[in-house]
């Protein structure tokens, strides 16, 4: 479409603010909506879908350990933006178009607070899930300091809800990340990377149909959705002005399919300090970060002695990933940062030499391994649909840990895609990854291994909550699950496969 680059200040996500704070809780009511933004200067302002008027949502920021209440309401048209494919699980003529339920991804939540797929609400509270237990949500806020961000998670809309604009950032700070002296304030940003189809009157597009359309529906599921270009917190190839001095930026993959390999033109480090789900032991200073949906990670990016440079962050990761096309010169392209503002103080902070102790998980520890494959499989229609464990959405229970209880889990790809692996409640640890013959054990139902297990990337050395399950490979977790008993979910973070059957429940029992 031709839309100039760098031509859009990149916008900032408010910090929301709560309705009521004392010395036990803190509380906060979010609306959902409908309403118009600019994407870009040159189109008419954009039909979305947002928290509180803003997508991205407000920044929600609190306290490790604080207790935090969210009312999330719904007040949104009864009508999708984008076409609905009733075919897909939970999303048939019999229950509301429009239906919303909110996650807050990586959260050690209690299960009635997580955003169970079945505990959708619609408008006014007017109908809800077969699972929905309460209007109010309970955060605890366990975690250590960490970038978390909430997002809707209704069963079989999921794709379409998040692209229409529902996500945001939630930060958990703690006082170990107080005493790092890292940059804070305006030097400290979030940039939630997506990919957006944009049509020429401004509207977002996504297909109703796949390449290959399927005759006998109106409207179906796609296997991936690519968009056409980059937004960054919601605008198209913006950028930003910066200081000539460190900056922290908090980077989320918030695409449906798309996966990012971000590097600078400049060639120069990007000093890594934080995974998924918080600080990692040291630093490590990269000239790229890859990053599947729903992935992050924390960057501090030193521009002194870059005066009046402009930088362009730009991407390369295939789509799909990792065999599909390279992407072209707009979805190559993320943002620019211009160092044209001038030093505004004495840049004290620092790239530290140590963040937080990473205590690793002894594998002896594990009283349980489950083999979990990822399936290719066709449907009715003829149309590709992906699995979990062989299994679809419906089927009974398997995945079953027992609270305080650590398991390794084995998810051994049989597909040519990498999947991005969420684990709803926990944070794990990456054991390794091991090529194995896919034919053999596609024949056998036997894992032959093909190399020497391979140690988990170093931008991946800390706590996870998405994992990559690359291709042919057998990729290995770890982790203890609790403190919460109660009904979670593990899924592909690729949307569309998330809504068309790569999605599983699990249960933490006592
Ligand atoms: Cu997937």
């Amino acid at each position: 479409m031709g839309l100039s680059k760098f031509v859009d200040e990149l916008p900032i996500p408010p910090v929301l603010q709560p309705r009521w704070k004392n010395k036990f809780y803190t509380y906060y009511e979010v609306n959902m909506t409908e309403f118009k933004q600019s994407l870009h200067k040159e189109l008419n302002d954009t039909t979305v879908w947002g928290y509180e008027g803003s997508y991205p949502g407000p920044t929600i920021e609190v306290n490790s350990g604080e207790i935090v209440f969210i009312k999330w309401m719904n007040d949104l048209p009864d009508k999708h933006l984008f076409p609905i494919d009733y075919t897909v699980h939970g999303a048939g003529m019999e229950v509301p178009e429009v239906r919303t339920v909110v996650h807050l991804h990586g959260a050690c939540v209690e299960w009635e607070s997580d955003g169970y797929p079945e505990t959708w609400f619609t408008k006014g509270f007017q109908q809800v899930g077969p699972y929905f237990r309460k209007q109010i949500y309970r955060y605890d806020n366990c975690n250590s300091a960490c970038t978390l961000w909430y997002h809707d998670h209704a069963l079989g809309i999921t794709r379409l809800n998040i692209y229409a604009g529902l996500a945001g950032f939630y930060f958990i700070r703690d006082q170990r990340e107080r005493l790092l002296n890292l940059p804070c304030g305006k030097y400290e940003i979030p940039l939630m990377l997506q990919d957006k189809s944009l049509n020429k009157d401004g509207s977002l597009f996504y297909p109703k149909q796949p390449d290959s359309p399927v005759p006998e529906l109106e409207t179906s599921i796609i296997p991936e959705f690519f968009g056409n270009t980059i937004v960054v917190n919601g605008k198209v190839h913006p950028f930003l002005k910066v200081e000539p001095r460190k900056y922290r930026f908090r980077l989320l993959n918030g695409s449906n399919s798309r996966f990012f390999r971000i590097k600078l033109d400049s060639g120069q480090l990007l000093y890594q300090i934080a995974t998924d789900s918080g600080f990692m032991e040291y630093p490590i200073g990269v000239k790229e970060i890859l990053l599947a949906p729903a992935e992050r990670a924390e960057i501090i990016i030193d521009f002194t002695n870059l005066e009046d440079k402009h930088i362009i962050m730009i991407n390369d990761a295939p789509a799909p990933f990792p065999t599909g096309a390279p992407p072209d010169e707009n979805t190559g392209t993320v943002m620019q940062f211009a160092v044209t503002l001038p030093l505004s103080s004495v840049d004290t902070s620092v790239i530290p030499a140590n963040m937080a102790p990473f205590p690793q998980i002894n594998e002896q520890l594990s009283s349980k391994s489950r083999y979990l494959t990822l399936n290719d499989n066709r449907d009715q229609y003829g149309r590709e649909f992906m699995l979990l464990d062989n299994k679809e959405w419906g089927a009974p229970i398997s995945e079953n840990p027992k609270l305080g209880s650590t398991e390794i889990w084995y998810l051994i790809n049989l597909t040519g895609d990498s999947h991005p692996i969420h684990l709803h409640l926990i944070d794990f640890q990456i054991i390794d990854r091991r090529n194995f013959d896919v034919d053999k054990y596609n024949k056998e139902g036997v894992i032959h291994y093909t190399s020497p297990a391979i140690p988990p990337e170093p931008q991946e050395r800390g706590l996870k909550d998405t994992v990559r399950a690359n291709p042919e490979q057998v990729t290995r977790i770890i982790m203890k699950f609790g403190p919460f008993t109660g009904l979670y979910v593990w899924h592909c973070h690729i949307l569309e496969h998330e809504d068309y059957e790569m999605m599983r429940p699990y249960i933490i029992v006592r």
